[in-house]
């Protein structure tokens, strides 16, 4: 397994607007000049790339938030949209949420066959009374608003993830988080036996040139999930929330969590009484970790909030959560800190 710290510098260095290749960790109370970005896990340095295109012209955040899900979505190297995991059918399940600067928000979950469903929900939002849709008729609206059907044959990786995951499955509803969350690997929270990181989810948030804040979350959910299974990251105030008076937050990691406790809208909530960001982040994390201790030994959840002044902040259940940070004077991966 490559080190991480390593891997953390290449990833980066691969930039053209690299303004520094090490990692930190520090209590980022700094304020970042906007136009900002900041993305879950170290993969969010290439996904901010795609959003800096649209924040360096002084676009819309909206724009720049939509740009860097799509970027994940199609990345091969990353861990989101069709050529992600399957569940336990061996089907990809797609979830994804989209929120503004003026409270509108859209989701998309359990939806197939979509290459962006980023985009689906930013349409759902922008064109209809809803805010959420699922499944089958969430395809329908997709197919009828010009989306592509895209065949459903998993990618060669995923394909050989999911056979070697049969090889020892034994095909019962999850019903314990240890299972969920360490189906492949007993070893490596963050890492797959395949050496692909293990995290399925994009989770962007961005202040621009006009001070407006907007917020994105995509994800394959977990791999080898339930069938129908849902996470937190198509529902506004679990996986993605953003109040443009006081900043926007998202999540990965075991959604169900993050829905118990309302992640990240208890994090707005709590910024907006004047917490940092990280505080706030911390704050979250610890309620999730004081409903069951043990428990959480073994899965991870980590958070990470942007403020309208531009203050970055972020916690972690376990060690080894990074997001990254991009802005004109920063293009940065940097881990989080973490409860253990
Ligand atoms: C979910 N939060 O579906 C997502 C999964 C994730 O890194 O973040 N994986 O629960």
């Amino acid at each position: 397994m490559p080190n991480r710290r390593k891997f953390i510098q290449l990833s980066i260095a691969s930039l053209p607007l690299l303004a520094s290749c090490q990692t930190a960790n520090t209590n980022n109370t700094q304020i970042y000049k906007k136009p900002v970005v900041v993305s879950t896990w170290d993969s969010g340095i290439r996904a901010n790339a795609a959003a800096w295109k649209v924040l360096q012209q002084n676009g819309y955040a909206l724009d720049a938030v939509e740009e860097a899900s799509k970027y994940a979505e199609i990345e091969k190297s990353c861990c989101v949209g069709l050529a992600a995991n399957p569940d336990r059918d061996g089907k990809v399940t797609l979830d994804a949420s989209i929120m503004d600067d003026k409270g509108n928000c859209g989701g998309v979950a359990f939806l197939q066959h979509i290459q962006h469903p980023i985009s689906v929900a930013r349409k759902l939002m922008e064109t209809t009374p809803h805010v959420f849709m699922v499944g089958e008729g969430a395809e329908q609206f997709a197919l009828q608003n010009g989306f592509e059907k895209m065949s459903d044959q998993l990618s060669p990786e995923a394909q050989a993830s999911y056979k070697k995951w049969l090889e020892k499955s034994e095909y019962k509803p999850v019903i314990n988080i240890e299972n969920l969350t360490k189906p492949q690997s007993q070893t490596a929270p963050n890492v797959l036996e395949n050496g692909k990181p293990n995290h399925d989810t994009m989770g962007t948030i961005a202040l621009d040139a006009n001070g407006n804040l907007c917020g994105s979350c995509t994800t394959s959910g977990m791999a080898f999930k339930m069938r129908g299974r849902v996470g937190d990251s198509p529902i506004i105030g679990a996986g993605l929330f953003v109040d443009n008076e006081v900043g926007a937050a998202t999540s990965s990691g075991l959604g169900e969590e993050v829905i118990r406790i309302c992640g990240t809208h208890l994090i707005i909530e709590l910024m907006r009484q004047g917490w940092t960001p990280e505080n706030a982040c911390k704050e979250a994390i610890n309620r999730i970790v004081k409903r069951n201790p043990e428990k959480a030994k073994d899965f991870q959840v980590g958070f990470i909030a942007l403020s309208k002044k531009g203050e970055v902040g972020a916690f972690a259940v376990q060690k080894e959560f990074t997001y990254s940070i991009t802005n004109n004077e920063i293009n940065q991966v940097f881990e989080s800190k973490s409860y253990f």
